[in-house]
């Protein structure tokens, strides 16, 4: 049953100008009528908000161009003083966390408490970036000639491009930026064109704390537009590193680009992202996992759960419950605190849903659950779609395919050698879980020829990460990793140095010359 009524278009955006002004950006003055525009919409009603300036191909370079000239600079900052702007950051992102998440929630259509969560990620992201600007460890080697000190040092490497993706609209620009500029990286963002209002609110927080702490105003620029504004981002020779989070199609297209011009590409691309049931498994535990990870953001998060490889003895009770639990998913308006599900990106996201759902039932596939459109009279324009399972008779093109939309695929298992195969039998490499109270099976899930993502997780979902830990995947994900443990050296070069402080010259491997 539909719950109350949506809000209206006029209401999203007199809330998203408030939260905008609050964080420092003034929406009207963003806006423009002509030149080169770009609409911000919402997916709540799928209604226009405003229309924007679009970066102009001149104002681009002279953002990569103001950024370089930053670099030069802001690399001989002391680390620790570049965190001094990271944790300046942080508290700004801490007094409008509320006003973030409104917007995180008008224009990629979370709900609250993950609007709320992808803030927080934020947060947390800076407070390890100002822990790392004092931990930009290099290390002393153990070298083979007397007299002499070999070590290796991190400097900053220069000005990062990152392309982020409406889903996360907020953190994965905090993950890049906040280590790239501990790391003495200016940073230059092209943020999806589905969310450029998120974009800009954060634009201002970061300039605003670079002002309170006396940091050069070019460690940031923000670029907004569509593809071809990436384009220009990602073959400019200044920019070092890109570091680009979308599709697979994108990063086909960006890698080679990068690669001609000798750039260094951080990618983080498609996910197809399974959990592994198995006869011990704590089902409790289990269906909870699976349904926030396969529902959960309405089945938008890169690391969101789309196959389900479960034990042929525990499958029917396991998907009653599962079936039962998406049944009373609520769905519809994600600022009403009791709503699980919010609709999807647009009316293309809830077309592709359908059509794989068709092409899945035509591949043999039964529908269990979901897969309707709801609100379709209150809001034409939007896509609000029930969370689906489909169990599938075996893995078939559909099911290799990732699908930006909620819906599971159901694989039985006999033995776990098969379970793995099937695990493994698929382009993605991100995320992966297994579920099972046996040690045996769990540590060859992360054994070397277990799980080949680079997530793999026991006994909870594949999606919702810390930011502590290396966040990325292998195979057609791309192979990079951001945020925490030792991501940062993908934004620093290393330089290997030996130091002679004797009197002699004795060259390496004996070596005799002169
Ligand atoms: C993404 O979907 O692009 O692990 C990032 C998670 C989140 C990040 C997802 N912390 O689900």
């Amino acid at each position: 049953p539909a719950g109350p009524r949506l809000p209206a278009t006029a209401e999203l955006r007199a809330r998203a100008a408030a939260a905008l002004r609050r964080c420092g950006a003034d929406l009207d003055a963003v806006t423009a009528s002509t030149g080169e525009t770009l609409p911000a919409r919402t997916p709540l009603t799928g209604g226009t908000l405003a229309e924007l300036a679009a970066t102009t191909p001149e104002q681009i370079d002279a953002a990569v161009a103001e950024a370089h000239r930053t670099f030069r600079q802001w690399r001989t900052v002391p680390a620790p003083r570049r965190g001094a702007l990271v944790k300046r950051l942080g508290a700004l992102l801490t007094a409008h966390q509320e006003d973030l998440a409104d917007l995180v929630t008008i224009e990629a259509g979370k709900i609250r408490s993950e609007a709320l969560g992808e803030v927080q990620e934020m947060i947390d992201i800076c407070d390890f970036a100002v822990g790392l600007s004092r931990q930009l460890y290099g290390r002393t080697i153990a070298g083979e000639r007397p007299g002499h000190r070999l070590s290796e040092s991190w400097h900053p490497l220069g000005v990062v491009g990152v392309l982020s993706a409406f889903n996360f609209p907020v953190a994965v620009w905090s993950w890049n930026t906040a280590i790239a500029l501990v790391c003495g990286d200016p940073v230059v963002w092209k943020p999806s064109e589905l969310t450029p209002l998120t974009a800009l609110a954060c634009d201002a927080l970061l300039a605003r704390a670079a002002a309170d702490t006396g940091a050069p105003a070019g460690v940031h620029r923000l670029l907004l537009g569509a593809r071809d504004c990436g384009e220009r981002l990602v073959d400019d020779p200044r920019v070092a590193l890109v570091s680009a989070t979308g599709s697979v199609r994108m990063g086909r297209e960006v890698a080679p680009r990068v690669a001609a011009r000798f750039g260094r590409c951080l990618l983080e691309l498609g996910g197809n992202n399974a959990a592994v049931v198995t006869p011990s498994a704590d089902l409790d535990l289990t269906v909870r996992g699976v349904v926030f990870s396969a529902a959960g953001t309405a089945g938008q998060r890169c690391t969101t759960l789309r196959r389900l490889i479960v034990h042929e003895d525990v499958a029917e009770p396991l998907l009653a419950r599962t079936v039962r639990a998406y049944q009373q998913l609520p769905l519809g308006d994600p600022f009403d605190p009791a709503t699980l599900v919010g609709p999807l990106i647009g009316p293309a996201a809830g077309t592709a849903m359908t059509e794989a759902l068709a092409a899945a039932q035509r591949a043999g596939g039964k529908l269990l659950t979901g897969g309707e459109r709801c609100l379709a009279d209150e809001a034409p324009d939007a896509a609000y779609l029930r969370p689906a399972i489909v169990r599938m008779p075996e893995q078939t093109e559909i099911v290799r395919t990732e699908t930006f939309a909620p819906i599971l695929y159901v694989l039985t298992y006999r033995t776990f050698d098969e379970a793995l195969a099937l695990h493994n039998d698929v382009p993605q490499g991100l995320s992966s879980s297994i579920f099972t109270r046996d040690q045996r099976e769990a540590e060859r899930f992360l054994a070397a020829d277990g799980s080949d993502c680079g997530i793999a997780n026991v006994n909870i979902g594949t999606s919702g990460a810390e930011i502590g830990g290396a966040f990325g995947g292998e195979k057609e994900t791309g192979g990079g990793r951001e945020s925490g443990s030792d991501a940062w050296r993908a934004y620093m070069r290393r330089a290997t140095n030996t130091v002679n402080h004797s009197a002699d010259l004795p060259l390496a491997q004996g070596v005799s010359f002169l």
